[in-house]
């Protein structure tokens, strides 16, 4: 392996990814007890890419999330408590609760770019910020995320074009989770691959098991490096499955279950489990303590967010335009 993770840097991995899981389920569960108020976008299938992606990159590097990535948003330093307090609307989330939702969570510094929309609004922010490295002579690298329904519209060739033609430090990673909202991915691309999309802006695209934490970290890092030496962007496509419906509302009944059941057999989670396991990097019994760990974790984030107040209306035209 060209980047070899140490037993305790594996364990961070699957730490982050169980926090991820246990934020997801509690948020859903909350939501379905009729307790929450925004749009809840399951994260189920997409925990090994927005973690492993995050970790492959320096806290001076820039990271524009989308709405599968709350593994990135709590790597990058958000706490449960603040990304929780921001589900409920309170003052204490970090968009003051401007919008309950994992919509618009940046946080500068920590060079996080709210995100801006699906289909795929982030993606030429962040090619804005990559090339402003360059300008600037900074060895820095911007990395974005999107679906595989957004690497259909115009915007993304656009700013993959853009990207390669000023060879601008960035990783794009397209997350293909088969679907976009209702549409399965052949009713919407005839290229099975997305990564084959790459040669046609002239920068290398690679495919990756996104269910694989540390082949996606590898990866990643392949591409991170590139940037940062100076040899330009990379279109890497993360193949999963997105095993819940787009959000909390959707039932998803237009997914087939022998293709969620297949894609459950392949969960990201389970197979790092039993991978740590075999490796004997960590015994049935400590990986259970991080679970329970991040279980308290949850407990306290939704006591503590409750208990938060909600913004105050004289101050709700403040920092809606600009961070
Ligand atoms: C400009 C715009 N059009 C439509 C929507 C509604 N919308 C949000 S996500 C989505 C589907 C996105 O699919 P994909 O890109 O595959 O990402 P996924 O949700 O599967 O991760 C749609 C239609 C939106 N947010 N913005
Ligand atoms: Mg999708």
């Amino acid at each position: 392996m060209t980047h070899h993770l140490a037993p305790d840097q594996q364990l961070e991995l699957y730490y982050w990814m169980r926090l991820t899981r246990a934020f997801d389920e509690s948020m859903i569960a909350y939501w379905k007890q009729g307790k929450g108020i925004g749009g809840t976008f399951s994260q189920r299938g997409h925990e090994a890419i927005s973690v492993s992606a995050a970790y492959a990159l320096e806290p001076d590097d820039v990271i524009a999330p989308m709405h599968r990535d709350l593994g990135a948003y709590l790597l990058r330093g958000l706490s449960p408590r603040r990304i929780f307090a921001n589900l409920l609307g309170r003052e204490a989330g970090v968009s003051r609760g401007r919008d309950a939702n994992l919509h618009g969570m940046g946080d500068l510094e920590r060079n996080i770019i709210g995100f801006v929309s699906h289909l795929p609004h982030s993606l030429p922010v962040a090619v804005g910020a990559a090339m402003s490295f360059t300008y600037r002579k900074e060895p820095r690298v911007a990395l974005t995320f999107t679906g595989d329904g957004a690497s259909s519209t115009g915007l993304f060739h656009e700013s993959l074009n853009l990207a390669a033609v000023q060879r601008a430090p960035i990783v794009v990673i397209v997350e293909n989770n088969q679907y976009a909202y209702s549409t399965p991915l052949a009713q919407q691309t005839a290229v099975p691959d997305i990564a084959e999309r790459a040669s046609g802006y002239g920068m290398p695209g690679v495919m990756l098991d996104g269910n694989d934490v540390e082949a996606v970290y590898a990866g990643v890092r392949e591409a991170v490096d590139r940037a940062r030496a100076g040899d330009g962007p990379t279109l890497i496509e993360a193949k999963t499955m997105r095993m819940l419906g787009h959000a909390v509302h959707d039932g998803a009944e237009y997914v087939p279950a022998e293709l969620l059941a297949a894609w459950e057999e392949k969960d990201p989670i389970r197979r790092y489990t039993r991978l740590l396991l075999e490796r004997d990097v960590a015994d049935a019994q400590e990986l259970a303590e991080i679970d329970r760990r991040c279980e308290v974790e949850m407990l306290d984030a939704i006591e503590w967010a409750e208990q938060m107040p909600l913004p105050q209306a004289d101050t709700v035209t403040e920092r809606v335009y600009a961070a």
